[in-house]
């Protein structure tokens, strides 16, 4: 009792002070991720920061600390959301549009016009294809002067590659780490490339695609698929000389649109012009993405949304988890390249190549 007192003395005097000495590893786990949770309750960047790293490793001992803390801001954000109402809920903004669009200039506009309105806005990015390139260019905080400078505002680039459960875990999870510091407009930037836009569409609350003047070009290669699930379609660079591709683009766009079926029943999708660049239209872009989320809130989209994303992430979490361990499964890896050889000289089929690896892969004791 007393060693107790005395520790809980500590722990509050001096925050950082971790006192392990007589604790069990799953109580040490539980006093780490609550002193965690209180950093990021303040809005401590350097909790954040660290809360963020937690979630992104691979080291068992931290991932259940990383698991105990995404439960306790679970629960925080369960309790708030029963106190206050639907209010209290963030607003994930999901980026997405090919290379050089301008969405890390118009998240630099629409962020500092955010600050401006008392909000405080988190900027995360995914990139899966940097597993293979090895690296992202993605949240290039010189995009983003002003906004990578003001501590209203956290901007956190991909994840690195290799992270067990994929980017898409740790993203979804860094956005509840976020919000828990009181960042109450979050939003994740991809690069349209075919599968990140289902992913990022997958956790947010309104979908949004930018495009560039004269894409027609991208307005035919751009899957249905993915314009289906946008909400709202925003033509940036409509400034000086580009103003009128920057209208064609728009008529295009609306003409498409009207032969698809939205995703929300409630909402038809609008297509916008803006300018990242001198401001020109950023702050009827940001009503725009209000007015969706009240119309999503009062006929209960928000929430279904919401529901329907968790269990949808939980399955890709499963796939992700399932398909990195077998292809790291050291026989697995063994066996993979006379098993591929066998299958593209025709010796055996794609089915059995399959079938002899996941039966390698099942039986491995050491799985
Ligand atoms: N004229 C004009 N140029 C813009 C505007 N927005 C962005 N640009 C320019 O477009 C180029 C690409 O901008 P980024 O913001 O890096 O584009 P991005 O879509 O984030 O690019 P990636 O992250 O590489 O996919 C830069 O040279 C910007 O200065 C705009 O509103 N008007
Ligand atoms: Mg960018």
């Amino acid at each position: 009792m007393l060693k107790q007192i005395a520790q809980d003395f500590f722990c509050q005097k001096f925050p950082g002070f971790r006192f392990y000495g007589t604790l069990t590893a799953n109580a040490q786990h539980e006093r780490f991720a609550r002193w965690l949770l209180g950093g990021l309750l303040r809005g401590d960047r350097t909790s954040l920061a660290e809360a963020i790293t937690l979630i992104e490793s691979s080291n068992p001992a931290k991932q259940l600390k990383a698991q105990k803390l995404l439960n306790l801001v679970l629960e925080n954000e369960n309790e708030k959301v029963a106190r206050e109402g639907p209010k209290a809920f963030s607003f994930r903004i999901g980026i997405s549009g090919p290379p050089g669009a301008g969405k890390s200039t118009f998240l630099e506009a629409i962020g500092m016009h955010l600050l401006g309105k008392g909000h405080k806005v988190g900027c995360l990015t995914v990139d899966p294809s940097s597993r293979i390139t090895g690296g992202s260019l993605l949240g290039d905080k010189t995009r983003m002067p002003n906004l990578s400078k003001d501590h209203r505002a956290f901007i956190r680039p991909s994840p690195t590659c290799g992270i067990l459960g994929g980017v898409t875990r740790t993203t979804s999870d860094s956005i509840n780490l976020v919000e828990a510091a009181g960042f109450d407009v979050v939003f994740v930037e991809t690069v349209g490339s075919g599968q990140n836009e289902y992913v990022v569409a997958d956790m947010t609350d309104i979908f949004v695609v930018i495009i560039s003047p004269g894409a027609g070009d991208e307005l035919q290669a751009m899957k249905r698929g993915i314009m289906e699930l946008s909400h709202v379609v925003i033509v940036n660079k409509s400034d000086g000389d580009l103003i009128p591709a920057a209208r064609r683009t728009q008529g295009e766009y609306i003409s498409a649109l009207k032969f698809m079926t939205p995703e929300n029943t409630h909402w038809k999708p609008k297509v916008i012009r803006v300018s990242s660049v001198t401001g020109e239209g950023i702050p009827e872009c940001w009503d725009l993405f209000q007015k969706f989320r009240e119309t999503a809130i009062s006929s209960d989209e928000f929430v279904k949304r919401r529901s329907a994303q968790s269990t949808m992430r939980m399955w890709r979490f499963i796939e992700e988890h399932l398909q990195s361990s077998f292809k790291s499964n050291s026989t697995v890896q063994a066996m993979r390249r006379g098993i591929e050889e066998a299958v593209s000289s025709g010796r055996i089929t794609s089915s059995a190549g399959a079938l002899l690896l996941i039966d390698a892969f099942r039986e491995d004791p050491c799985r």
